[in-house]
């Protein structure tokens, strides 16, 4: 194992990178192949068809994002063979190397769907087991949203960039009450009425709400000051690899609730100690639970 290994103060675990692993040169990688993606993905057709639905009858996956999977995974296993492959409709394909890419080849589908221009895909080299929350890190990752040409991008230790300027998250609220919240909704009804109740609890209670409809721009409009806390519950590692690692080189803390690490039973983004302060918000409102379906 080489030295590159911490990632203390971040709120994401302490996973070795392999011996040899460049988070700069994964970086690189990552970088193309979600450009490549992007420019497919910018030919959208007027109308959009739903190909298939997955948990639920609005949790649509299109033609689109089956095309841009593919392409992802045909160059990151041309590029680096020996990788594992872990993505949103085409799940884990394990490598040998350590490092596996997480890949959601449209955020936002629904978005993408209605021709709302916030969809993005979302690239990330990541060490551990993407099966487990709390046991793998991402060290390189990118964002590129294919309609407005930005791409947010990081590699462990090095910082986070929009479109090439460095990115660190800027002075905000040090309360919830001046807080602008981004926050999302999972598919399943009886999640989403929890969700429901749990922001009528806490919109009285802020500035506002944000529900931008795509996870990994959620994270990155955190680390560029757009928004200044973000949680979710329900999101899957494709959802937030490249999101958690812009966001915590930005300077933001990640973390989740009820004693669990940031994954699918909570995620809580935010400066710190604000992420500390809407953390115990969600806990105290049952945030982690759904109602009885
Ligand atoms: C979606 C997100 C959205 C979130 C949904 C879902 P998809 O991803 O990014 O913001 O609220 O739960 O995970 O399905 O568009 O790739």
């Amino acid at each position: 194992m080489n030295a590159v290994t911490g990632a203390s103060g971040t709120g994401l675990p302490d996973v070795a990178l392999p011996e040899g692993a460049d988070p700069a040169e994964l970086l690189a990688i990552a970088e193309k192949v979600a450009r490549e993606a992007g420019a497919l993905v910018r030919g959208r057709p007027v109308r959009v068809e739903v190909a298939a639905t997955k948990s639920s009858p609005t949790d649509v996956v299109t033609e689109m994002d089956r095309a841009s999977e593919a392409l992802i995974r045909g160059r990151l296993a041309d590029e680096r063979p020996d990788d594992g492959l872990h993505g949103e409709e085409e799940g884990l394909l394990a490598g040998t190397s350590g490092i596996t890419w997480v890949i959601d080849p449209i955020d936002g589908t629904v978005n993408y769907l209605y021709g709302i221009p916030a969809y993005s895909i979302s690239v990330a080299a990541v060490v551990g087991d993407t099966r487990r929350a709390g046991a793998w890190r991402p060290v390189a990752g990118v964002v590129h949203n294919p309609v407005l040409d930005r791409t947010w991008a990081a590699a462990a230790g090095s910082g986070a960039r929009l479109d090439g300027e460095a990115l660190i998250v800027p002075d905000g609220p040090a309360d919830l009450s001046a807080a602008l919240v981004a926050t999302g909704f999972g598919y399943r009804a009886a999640r989403r009425a929890s969700q429901a109740r749990v922001l009528a609890g806490l919109l009285p209670r802020i500035r506002d709400i944000r529900r931008v409809g795509c996870a990994s721009l959620d994270l990155c409009l955190l680390a560029s000051g757009h928004v200044d806390a973000y949680y979710e519950r329900g999101l899957q590692p494709w959802d937030v690899a490249a999101g958690f690692l812009v966001a915590t080189e930005a300077g933001v803390a990640v973390r989740g609730i009820d004693g669990l690490p940031p994954g699918e039973h909570m995620v809580v983004a935010a400066r710190p100690p604000l992420a500390d302060v809407l953390a115990g918000e969600l806990e105290a409102a049952g945030a982690g639970c759904d109602e009885p379906d």
